[in-house]
């Protein structure tokens, strides 16, 4: 299923209020989105056309599935049907500001956040596109401007309840909310710093939670916070508990959390505050791997902290990335032993670790010439440690099997 676009619906929001007309498309993954973007085009007969570029691929090394393909057609139609430019912008766009742009075809492209740069940048191509050029945009000559991310998130509207009411059973379906921005983390493998910058941005948990509570007015109660960790910082994701606590507003809602900083109190506000399931992403259960992969948790810790999630009954979706530098036989071993050890409710495992420019996955993938020195990264290119290429895909497999599971997720 299609999460709801809360990006574009931001960046739609911003640029209302900056007095412009916007029109929202959704595009399914239906043959017939084409047919949707010519009406859609026809209809509104766009000055400006921005395209929300999320995904680039699956991140599945076994049958690795490429999506801009498909967007390169949707970009093409767009140039038949209307001459209006085209800019790229969204959370895959902004991983591969230069390449994506390259191969989709768009006249700019803006990398980061978009609700203060958008409306900039029309204002910029309605005064005639005269430099300097808006911050964090992209040209296809190579020209651009460098990327700024605002600090005031209070200033970025949330889209209002009416913008999901149009989509078909969304008061049944999770609506996206997000409270914070940016991760300093450094997880070896992770794009999130080049699409959210590092410093952590926070909305004010009043603002967050007066949203909460339109939406709620407007019949939604299902949400899932966004926010790459949603307990990064502890006291902000106490301090927005309470306020949900306070507001009785009998939510249901999905968080992604880092098992470290997460103590017993902050458990129980969540679980009090309608947090009923957690992404807990460990990704490792071997004392070797975790510090490969630059984590800051001990096993020990995520034990502990599942367990408390466990007691108060929030549900745990635990995670495992296996191959990475490092990994041997022996580590994968010990992670399949400690995620079973935890008895989470469900569990995916991921076996080869998608490689992003400019992480220090990259430089080892680089190191043990699993990717050439000129390759952009765009087409999906993955690592696994070499001496486990042919072992490790099928150990998943047959655990799975073993398991009588359909899939790992
Ligand atoms: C939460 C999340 C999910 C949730 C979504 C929940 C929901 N209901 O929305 C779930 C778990 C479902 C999910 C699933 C997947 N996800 Co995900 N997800 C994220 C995450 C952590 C946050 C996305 C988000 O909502 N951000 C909040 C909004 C406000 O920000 P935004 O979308 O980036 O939009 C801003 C800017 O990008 C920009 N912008 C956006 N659109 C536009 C358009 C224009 C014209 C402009 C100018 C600017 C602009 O302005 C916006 C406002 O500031 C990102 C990582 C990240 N840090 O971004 C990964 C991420 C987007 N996911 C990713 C992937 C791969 C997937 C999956 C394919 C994983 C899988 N194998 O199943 C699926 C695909 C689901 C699908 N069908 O699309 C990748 C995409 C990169 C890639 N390789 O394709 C990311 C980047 C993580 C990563 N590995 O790096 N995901």
């Amino acid at each position: 299923m299609v999460p709801l676009p809360l990006g574009l619906a931001c960046v739609a929001a911003a640029t209302e209020r900056a007095g412009h007309c916007v029109r929202l498309l959704v595009l399914g993954s239906d043959a017939d989105c084409e047919n949707d973007v010519r009406q859609a085009i026809g209809q509104f007969a766009p000055d400006v056309i921005g395209v929300s570029v999320r995904n680039i691929d699956d991140q599945n090394m076994q049958s690795p599935r490429f999506l801009l393909a498909s967007l390169k057609q949707v970009v093409a139609v767009c140039r038949a049907v209307c001459s209006a430019p085209i800019v790229l912008g969204g959370a895959g766009y902004s991983i591969f500001p230069e390449s994506a742009l390259a191969y989709l075809g768009g006249e700019i492209g803006i990398r980061g956040e978009g609700e203060a740069v958008f409306p900039a940048l029309l204002s910029w191509l309605e005064q005639g596109a005269q430099s300097p050029s808006p911050p964090a945009a992209y040209f296809p000559n190579g020209s651009r401007s460098p990327t700024a991310f605002a600090f005031a998130l209070d200033d970025f509207l949330l889209p209002e309840p009416r913008l999901w009411l149009d989509f078909p059973g969304s008061t049944e379906m999770r609506i996206p909310v997000q409270s914070r921005r940016g991760c300093p983390l450094d997880c070896i493998y992770c794009s999130t710093s080049l699409i959210e910058g590092r410093p952590i941005r926070r909305r004010s948990p009043e603002l967050v939670v007066r949203w909460l509570k339109a939406l709620r007015h407007g019949g939604f109660r299902h949400f899932h916070f966004v926010d790459n960790t949603f307990n990064l910082l502890p006291s902000y994701a106490k301090d927005l508990c309470r306020k949900l606590i306070d507001a009785e507003l009998g939510l249901d809602w999905w968080a992604i959390i880092y098992p470290k900083w997460v103590d017993a109190e902050l458990v129980e506000l969540m679980a009090k505050a309608g947090c009923t399931q957690v992404s807990l992403g460990f990704e490792s259960g071997s004392e070797t791997m975790l510090p490969r992969l630059n984590k800051r948790f001990t096993c020990s810790e995520v034990r502990e902290i599942s367990e408390n999630l466990a007691r108060v009954g929030i549900q745990r979706y635990g995670f495992l990335l296996l191959g990475g530098p490092g990994e041997t036989r022996e580590s994968v071993e010990e992670s399949l032993e400690f995620a079973d050890s935890l008895h989470l409710d469900e569990l995916k495992i991921t076996v080869g670790l998608r490689i992003y420019p400019q992480t220090p996955l990259a430089s080892a993938a680089l190191a043990d010439g699993l990717i050439r020195p000129d390759d952009d990264l765009l087409m999906p290119r993955f690592y696994i440690t070499p001496s486990l290429r042919d072992w490790l895909p099928d150990r998943i497999a047959h655990l799975h099997s073993d398991q009588g599971a359909a899939d790992t997720m």
